[in-house]
């Protein structure tokens, strides 16, 4: 059974929004034509999904900016801008995402004291969102991955798939996802190369039909 993963398609990365992804909204018709014909027998969406006081916001750390790097429960942590807060637009969907087409949605990163880039589990590798477990039952035996933003939350959601789903074959579409900065996305892209992960572009999806 395969399924799609989609990482994070919400208004917070793209273009007008408070952690806008360069050109976030172009992977949107790309993962329509996805949902439409790619033939998944499920397809799942996370969210990132943060309290107003989440502790990866800079604003929660005087003195300090966006991008800064601080510290959140004694490790480095990357300090971004207010975004995704619970119940505002900036972390509804994409307008134009098929989210009828959406199966099952995962929220992440509720916690205000650790991140969760990854959709399986916190960055603390404590916490498992729980979504490891509903692929396992859903027998997933292949799991293809795409969205926003590829540097951190596609990358880091690619190697928990790999770590926690050993049996399941994950794939990564690239045309499909966009990255914060060019060269954080091709260092995420040899790592999920070198953790085994397939890299992959939407036509090999379509083509196999
Ligand atoms: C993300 C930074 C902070 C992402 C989420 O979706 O890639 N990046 N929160
Ligand atoms: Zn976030």
């Amino acid at each position: 059974m395969r399924c799609l993963l989609l990482v994070d398609i919400q208004n917070g990365f793209c273009s007008g929004g408070n952690l806008a992804v360069p050109n976030g909204e172009e992977v949107v018709p790309i993962i329509n034509r996805l949902i439409a014909e790619g033939q998944y027998d499920l397809v799942v969406a996370s969210k990132d999904w943060h309290p107003a006081d989440h502790g990866s916001f800079a604003s929660q750390h005087p003195g300090s900016k966006p991008f800064d790097t601080g510290t959140l429960s004694g490790k480095p942590q990357v300090l971004w801008p207010d975004h995704c807060v619970q119940g505002t637009l900036d972390a509804d969907f994409h307008p134009g995402l098929n989210i009828a087409g959406i199966d099952h949605v995962q929220r992440k990163g509720e916690d205000r004291n650790v991140d969760s880039y990854s959709a399986f589990r916190d960055n603390d590798q404590s916490a498992l969102t729980g979504l490891s477990d509903y692929l396992t039952r859903a027998g997933v035996g292949t799991l293809d991955i795409c969205g926003l933003a590829t540097d951190y939350c596609v990358k880091a959601s690619a190697l928990d798939a790999k770590a926690l789903l050993p049996a399941v074959s994950v794939r990564f579409i690239a045309d499909a996802s966009r990255g914060i900065d060019a060269a954080g996305v091709e260092a995420a892209i040899d790592e999920m190369k070198a953790a085994g992960v397939h890299v992959i572009a939407s036509r090999d999806v379509f083509a196999k039909e």
